[in-house]
């Protein structure tokens, strides 16, 4: 209850800040873009990582206009970047269950992106596996999204329940590649040969991919030997401030 009062006052304070991890072309070693995360720098306590805050925010409904927040704030530093030169930047979000399934989200999205002129394509909503259990609903949702032009992935891919039935059902644009599946690379044999068949199915179906928690060289090298072309990770750059990048090496297709 103590965290769940302190979330209002700390939307009205501007306590919560997002932080951005850029996302690396392997290949030709440029920036993709950057998924914003959310952090919530406490007067008294100090940055409060969102694992401690997000399932409250959730339950109590908080999440809604936090995530609004996030949306925004994180739309206005994608048209910051691009009118500063990054053009063609993408700004991947992470959305929650009750965000996801709120009937405004899309509408919200789309207000945003004209309102920071930002194009539809440069944004990319992130979803866990969990979150779009209920098949029927949340096609009808991506697919609003797909048909306003918006990207859609499946955050934390292999984790959850029936990934291969979501790939089934639901129209998405990219899987991100849990960072368990990377962590044992490339000397785990299972682990490698997972990754292998993800990107080959990746392949078949068309789809984007995305490796998260590269943190060794090591890694990198197999990821990119298997074709892998987007990662995430420490061995690039743990998530900062807007203020820490530079957008001078955002690739240029
Ligand atoms: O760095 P990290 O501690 O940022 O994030 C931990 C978890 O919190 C991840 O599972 C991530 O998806 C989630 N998370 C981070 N930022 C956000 C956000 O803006 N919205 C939602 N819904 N989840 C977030
Ligand atoms: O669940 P989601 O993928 O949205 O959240 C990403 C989480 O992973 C964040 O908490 C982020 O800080 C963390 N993260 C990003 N890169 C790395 C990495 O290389 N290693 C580890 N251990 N965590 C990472
Ligand atoms: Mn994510
Ligand atoms: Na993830």
């Amino acid at each position: 209850l103590e965290i769940e009062q302190g979330l209002h006052a700390a939307l009205a304070e501007n306590q919560f800040e997002l932080h951005y991890q850029p996302v690396v072309d392997l290949k030709r070693r440029c920036l993709i873009g950057f998924e914003a995360l959310v952090r919530w720098r406490h007067p008294e306590r100090g940055m409060i990582a969102p694992d401690q805050f997000i399932g409250i925010a959730e339950e109590s409904g908080f999440i809604e206009p936090l995530g609004r927040w996030i949306l925004n704030t994180a739309i206005a530093q994608a048209a910051a970047w691009q009118q500063a030169g990054a053009k063609g930047l993408l700004m991947a979000v992470n959305v929650s269950a009750r965000q996801f399934n709120d009937e405004q989200l899309v509408d919200g999205i789309v207000t945003m992106l004209a309102r920071h002129g930002l194009a539809a394509r440069q944004l990319e909503i992130e979803v866990t596996e969990s979150t779009v259990q209920e098949f029927h609903r949340s096609k009808r949702i991506v697919d609003t999204l797909r048909e306003r032009g918006i990207a859609v992935a499946l955050d934390d891919f292999g984790t959850g329940y029936s990934s291969l039935s979501l790939l089934k059902h639901l129209p998405i644009n990219r899987v991100k590649i849990d960072r368990s599946f990377v962590i044992a690379l490339p000397g785990t044999a299972r682990d490698a040969g997972l990754i292998s068949a993800i990107m080959q199915m990746a392949n078949s179906l068309d789809l984007e991919v995305t490796a998260e928690g590269i943190e060794t060289p090591e890694q990198a090298a197999f990821l990119n030997a298997v074709g892998c072309p987007a990662v995430q990770g420490y061995l690039f750059s743990r998530p900062a401030p807007a203020s820490h990048f530079t957008t001078e090496w955002l690739c240029h297709y």
